[in-house]
């Protein structure tokens, strides 16, 4: 290469690499032009395309790191069989309290003692082990008709079976399988004083269900049920040798509230199924969808609790499986049972916050009724009755009870209300929610009953609940709309879509969408909203040593200094402290087939400094929470090596927090 060639090439290279740089600086600028986001409110709201709604919804739910929600959501998990809690109005996830289902971060269902006698309590007496349930409606404990935030309870659908949380440290204490129901619905509604937690049949079986009975015995043989659980609110406990059941006829009944204030004392259940269709399709019959939806009206049960208190304790009973059980024809005889024509295909009863009004919506319907209970009281003292049902039960003249019916759309469903006279309606054919005027007593004693506004949702709402709605002082400030479909709403996640919670602000003359919240646990269908400041639970176990099942200090649990490991026979019991970053001991021996027990106490009090204990290969895992103990229990039947962590990153030793369980081959 010439002098000169060489002159041009190194020139070309210099430029070639000045134009290179500079492109990179451009690219570089426009770069980082694009990365920085826009700044300030106004520049935010343009660069995001948000309207002046939008930027309104963002301030009234943004909740700052560190500042809390004024409202705690308890929600039903749906067929997850957990119980889910979170805040409004930010719509954060703070918890899903495991409840029917097992849940292995909670240790709950995984090798510990405590949990293990909890979900074993629940099964059937036939031996099954069931590991799910369908959670419907959560209810929280009352005092005179107000949440006071001390226990939570849950019905599972599938195996009418009711669960008993404890919101001082938000665990399940108690699952009642119920006796003689397989299925039921309307629960778990409280009375006012949480004397009893409520709990409706929903298809009609043979009682007890375990009883065989074909379908052409359907009208003398299957019955409905409704369960009246006692509740010992010292104990926390329901104590089921104080429960009893009411035998219904076989129609499906479906929802329960109990009365309140002036209705205090009565329960109502709506039913649909009054035809007693026995379905059939594939057999030449009209299905059940057909079938139970012949009539133009269904039956409100209105239940005199009081009276069939009285019953139960005369003995006026029969016990079936350890549960006294009034009969039917007791239940006629003595007043306790008297139907209402309510409108086709009813899904709920809502008692208005002074107990003096009763909402019913048709699911086939457009409008809700609404019942007054002393119109009610007032035609069974004058037998003001149009008939009797084929059972005997006294049907109460409709008009003599209904108070006044509002026209809000098709396909209502469920109703709250708010501090001002106004009534929510879920309408899940329309997909909105219909707010619409109570008369009487709520808006200075004027007859409005008028539909003032319909706003829709997204999709297909089931309930609607809203800030203690569903009580004798209702908060009036949101509303959330559980809605079964989100179609279009967040990014797809496959042909199960989350469903969506979409949370409303009442507070103003009009309701507005503020925040939708993808729920991938499905399918919730209620959930109660408290004021966040009447839960007080603990942030860490009262004491070192505290048993969460008994709710007292546990007298065998391992303390420090107490750490070691005892054979008895084929027992090993182990008494082992967990603190940051060490288990104590280290080291479990055993011989193949040997029981294990190991006490488990985290003996910190420092919040959150919980610990986890997995042992590998053995399917356990505890959670342990500050001064928790807790059990847990397997059989050593598999000779080997296996080492035992703590799953929880607690320290900057947390993988050093560990140790080795010997399982000695049998010779
Ligand atoms: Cu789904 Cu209350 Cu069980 Cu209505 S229920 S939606
Ligand atoms: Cu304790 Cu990690």
């Amino acid at each position: 290469m010439s002098r000169w060639n060489r002159y041009w090439m190194s020139t070309l290279v210099v430029v070639l690499a000045v134009a290179f740089a500079f492109y990179l600086h451009t690219t570089n600028a426009v770069s980082l032009k694009r990365a920085s986001l826009p700044q300030g409110a106004e520049e935010i709201a343009t660069a995001r395309g948000l309207s002046p709604d939008d930027v309104e919804a963002a301030l009234k739910t943004y909740v700052p790191s560190g500042k809390r929600d004024e409202y705690i959501m308890f929600a039903s998990g749906g067929h997850s069989g957990q119980v889910l809690v979170i805040g409004v109005p930010s719509m954060r996830l703070l918890k899903v309290i495991a409840v029917f289902t097992p849940e292995p971060w909670q240790g709950y269902g995984y090798g510990s003692v405590e949990s293990k006698k909890v979900l074993a309590e629940g099964n059937p007496p036939n031996g099954d082990k069931l590991t799910w349930g369908d959670t419907h409606h959560p209810a929280l404990s009352e005092t005179n008709g107000e949440y006071d935030g001390q226990y939570l309870f849950i019905n599972d659908k599938a195996n009418a079976r009711i669960a008993v949380i404890d919101l001082r440290d938000f665990e399940t204490k108690q699952i009642v399988k119920t006796p003689n129901m397989v299925s039921d619905h309307g629960g778990t509604f409280v009375t006012p004083n949480t004397e009893y937690i409520i709990e409706g049949s929903q298809y009609a079986t043979p009682i007890p269900y375990e009883k065989y009975a074909p379908l052409d015995k359907y009208k003398e043989v299957y019955r409905g049920l409704i369960t009246f659980h006692k509740f010992d609110r010292k104990k926390g406990r329901i104590d089921e040798s104080q429960s009893f059941q009411i035998e219904l006829p076989p129609y499906w009944q479906d929802l329960c509230d109990a009365g309140k204030k002036v209705s205090e004392g009565w329960v109502f259940c709506n039913s649909f199924n009054t035809e007693m269709a026995t379905g059939g399709l594939g057999e030449g019959k009209p299905p059940f969808e057909a079938g139970a939806s012949q009539r133009d009206m269904d039956y409100l049960h209105v239940i005199n609790l009081k009276k069939a208190e009285a019953v139960v304790r005369a003995g006026k009973t029969r016990t079936v499986n350890g549960m006294r059980i009034i009969p039917l024809k007791t239940a006629i005889s003595e007043g306790i049972l008297y139907f209402v024509p309510e409108s086709k295909s009813p899904h709920g009863v809502d008692v208005a916050p002074k107990g003096d009004l009763l909402v019913i919506s048709g699911k086939l319907d457009t409008h809700v009724t609404v019942f007054n209970f002393d119109k009610m009281m007032n035609a069974i003292k004058n037998s003001d009755f149009e008939g009797k049902d084929p059972y005997g039960v006294p049907i109460i003249n409709y008009k003599s009870a209904l108070e006044a019916q509002v026209e809000i759309g098709l396909g209502p469903l469920h109703t709250q209300f708010d501090n001002e006279g106004n009534a929510y309606t879920s309408v899940f054919i329309e997909s909105t929610i219909a707010k619409w005027k109570l008369g009487g007593a709520y808006n200075s004693g004027k007859d409005v009953w008028t539909l003032t506004q319909k706003l829709p949702i997204q999709y297909n709402v089931g309930h609607v609940s809203c800030t203690e709605g569903d009580t004798v002082s209702p908060g009036g400030k949101y509303c959330v709309s559980l809605n079964k479909w989100a179609i279009d709403r967040f990014n797809p996640v496959g042909p199960l879509h989350p469903q969506n919670f979409q949370l409303i602000d009442i507070s103003g003359p009009k309701m507005k969408i503020l925040y939708d919240m993808p729920i991938g646990i499905g399918e919730p269908h209620y959930v109660q909203m408290i004021r966040a400041d009447k839960l007080h639970p603990w942030s860490v176990y009262p004491k070192v040593g505290f048993d969460p099942g008994t709710m007292l200090e546990d007298p065998n649990a391992a303390m420090p200094g107490g750490e070691r490991i005892e054979r008895k026979g084929n027992t090993v019991e182990v008494w082992m402290t967990a603190i940051r970053s060490h288990f104590n001991p280290e080291h479990i021996s055993v011989k193949e087939g040997d029981k294990v027990m190991i006490h488990l106490t985290n003996i910190e009090r420092a919040n959150d400094a919980t610990h986890g204990f997995a042992i590998d290969g053995y399917n356990v895992s505890l959670s342990v929470e500050p001064g928790e103990s807790t059990t847990a229990e397997f059989v050593a039947d598999k000779p080997g090596v296996y080492p035992f962590y703590c799953t929880e990153f607690c320290s900057a030793l947390h993988l050093e927090m560990a140790g080795y369980l010997f399982v000695e081959p049998k010779k």
